[in-house]
């Protein structure tokens, strides 16, 4: 009886370590079931979200645009300095994908394609580069993130560009620099531990290939995710940060981002701060009124 035990468990151990070295061997052979290291933290660790305190507020300056159509601006702009392209996740009919073009120096719709996406996912913020109007597209999930590129003349489709990677989601703004795309994602990590809410940049090739991605995180904590991206000056960006209602400036370092100052974002008439997407022209810096229907020109402290 005895010798059967052992013989069980000396068979059962075996058995244990072949596994784990298969599991081991696994892991290292294709990391992309895990996906990046980066990603992976997302996973397991929770960050505390770092308070915002004493932060120079920005200044309301003036609407741009006023008196849209009723969630015209519950995502984000882009411009390509002649006119404002208003993108829309949500409206009164539920048509949930739309773009609005308005001629900037009068104020008046000028186009629109009012069901510019499948229904099953979600418009975020975008910009014009190249001469298209590229957007960000969301679905549930992690496994499905998308640019979509618009012709601004006619606002269709030119070109739809899957740009999912392991672990990160919720895609909401692009910008181009250095001759890569950089797309800022809300989230990573899992609803369930609490992670959904970190937010990092991505960066790809030229023709999306090679992404690599930068988590902002550490430094902000866990809270809501970037929402927009510009590059500004040399070597810096801007993000926004939702329900925290701040904007942030990084400097790239050549290996990731480091925070430089954080401002807070001033309140629309409901209460909740300005936190959606944004767009830059001519010196001036343009935010969504998401809850207000507007466009507001808010400037940073001097
Ligand atoms: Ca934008």
């Amino acid at each position: 009886m005895d010798q059967e035990y052992g013989e069980i468990r000396f068979l059962a151990a075996i058995f244990g370590v072949t596994m784990l070295a298969l599991i081991v061997a696994v892991t290292v052979a294709f990391p992309s079931i895990y996906g990046s290291p980066a990603a992976a933290a997302c996973y397991t660790e929770y960050v505390t979200p770092r308070r915002l305190i004493d932060a120079p507020e920005m200044t309301l300056v003036g609407d741009a645009l006023s008196g849209l159509p009723n969630d015209a601006a519950w995502q984000g702009v882009a411009t390509d300095g002649v006119y404002w392209y208003m993108l829309t996740s949500e409206s009164p009919d539920g048509t949930k994908n739309q773009i609005r073009k308005y001629l900037i120096s009068t104020g008046e719709l000028v186009g629109s394609n009012l069901d510019a996406y499948s229904d099953n996912y979600r418009f975020g913020s975008g910009e014009i580069i190249d001469g298209r109007l590229y957007v960000a597209v969301r679905g549930a999930g992690f496994s499905w993130s998308h640019v979509v590129a618009y012709d601004p003349s006619d606002l269709s489709v030119v070109a739809d560009i899957d740009i999912a990677h392991a672990g990160y989601r919720v895609p909401e703004g692009i910008a181009k620099h250095d001759g890569y795309w950089w797309v800022v994602f809300g989230g990573c990590g899992t609803f369930e531990l609490e992670n959904e809410k970190k937010s990092a940049v991505i960066r790809y090739d030229a023709d999306w290939g090679n992404p690599v991605a930068y988590d902002l995180f550490t430094n902000l904590g866990s809270e809501s995710g970037g929402q927009d991206i510009w590059w500004s000056d040399d070597d810096e960006i801007v993000t926004l940060h939702h329900d925290r209602g701040a904007l942030q400036r990084w400097r790239w370092t050549g290996t990731g981002f480091d925070l430089v100052s954080e401002y807070a974002m001033p309140d629309e008439e409901t209460g909740k701060p300005y936190g959606q997407g944004f767009t830059y022209l001519d010196g001036k810096w343009y935010f969504v009124g998401r809850y207000s229907d507007r466009l507001t020109e808010i400037a940073f402290p001097p």
